[in-house]
């Protein structure tokens, strides 16, 4: 287990390269190029973060905490400040610990996001790691917009020795559900993970799609758990956290699923996610294949940054 620990650090420290250079050889800079923590050295600090996509309000309320943690410490060097810069983007994330309860019971998880961001890859990945815990899956293919959309799933289930419920292209979503969920009853399905559309254009029609899914889920699955993930692409910064407040407007959202991750320098974004959606991080994508999801830990996450193993 702390070998296992081990490597998922050093792969995070690697698939991190592109996000530290973005935001923490800046802040290296800057701790060492001040001589005094003065308005210029927060203004600049809070230009590197707001550029590493922590996200505005995030980003304010971070410099407000070390300002304070700066004075009750009596701090005079900048180079001293990295420690509780640290600390402080660590307590904007907490959002408690992440809980992944949807592994352990009989459950259904639906995953929702815009378009190409990575909803399809990750239940395969999903579907994989469940497959190595020996549970049975069965995968929902609702989005039945685009009919390579189920082909791709198809690919997927097929790879994870999944179980697929489709639909024929155009067909209703809901009525894909409906049927999945009679094969998960009858099959003694341990999970199963619906793959949707998500198109975020037409809000009013995302929002009817997700309500009636959700009212065919808790009609005749009331006795699963339930979890909704949200993948966001991390590679889009910014635009990732408002496709989440918008779906956060028409749905309950359980998670986020951060794809993209390798070698994108917007990794700053899993920090605005936590602190301004109040939203875990459950995974991150970090490539193409099965393997390629890792659950989360901020605090990992933010020692990776900075390379701070403890
Ligand atoms: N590099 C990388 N590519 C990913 C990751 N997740 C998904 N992709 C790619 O992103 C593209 C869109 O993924 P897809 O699952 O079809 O997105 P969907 O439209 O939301 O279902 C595909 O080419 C995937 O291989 C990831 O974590 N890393
Ligand atoms: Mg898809």
């Amino acid at each position: 287990m702390a070998e296992e620990k081990k490597g998922f650090f050093k792969r995070l420290v690697s698939g991190l390269t592109k996000t530290r250079d973005n935001i923490v050889s800046g802040i290296d800079s800057i701790f060492h190029g001040f001589s005094n923590i003065d308005d210029d050295f927060y203004e600049e600090l809070e230009e590197i973060l707001i550029m590493g996509d922590l996200g505005v309000h995030a980003t304010m309320d971070i410099i407000e905490d070390l300002k304070k943690k700066v004075r009750e410490n009596h701090i005079k060097e900048p180079v001293e400040c990295k420690q509780f810069l640290i600390e402080s983007i660590k307590e904007q994330m907490d959002v408690g610990e992440a809980a992944y309860e949807f592994e352990h019971q009989k459950s259904v998880v639906l995953v929702i996001g815009v378009n190409g961001v990575g909803k399809t890859t990750t239940i395969g990945k999903l579907a994989g790691k469940l497959r190595d815990q020996n549970k049975k899956v069965v995968l929902a293919a609702a989005d039945t917009f685009r009919a390579a959309a189920g082909e791709q799933l198809k690919e997927w289930a097929h790879r994870a020795d999944a179980d697929l419920i489709g639909g024929q292209e155009g067909s209703d979503p809901a009525s894909v559900v409906y049927d999945a969920v009679a094969a998960a009853k009858s099959r003694k399905a341990d999970v199963l993970l619906v793959d949707t559309a998500g198109r975020l254009h037409n809000k009013k029609n995302l929002m009817e799609e997700l309500r009636k899914i959700n009212r065919v889920l808790e009609r005749e699955y009331p006795d699963a758990y339930r979890e909704t993930l949200i993948v966001l692409d991390g590679t889009t910064g910014q635009n990732a956290l408002s496709q989440a407040r918008e779906f956060k407007d028409v749905t309950d959202i359980s998670g986020v699923v951060l794809t993209k991750m390798d070698g994108t320098a917007k990794g700053g974004i899993a920090v605005a996610i936590q602190a301004e959606l109040g939203i875990p991080v459950k995974y991150i994508g970090v490539g193409e294949t099965i393997d390629d999801l890792q659950k989360f830990n901020s605090d990992d996450f933010v020692n990776a940054l900075f390379l701070t193993e403890e």
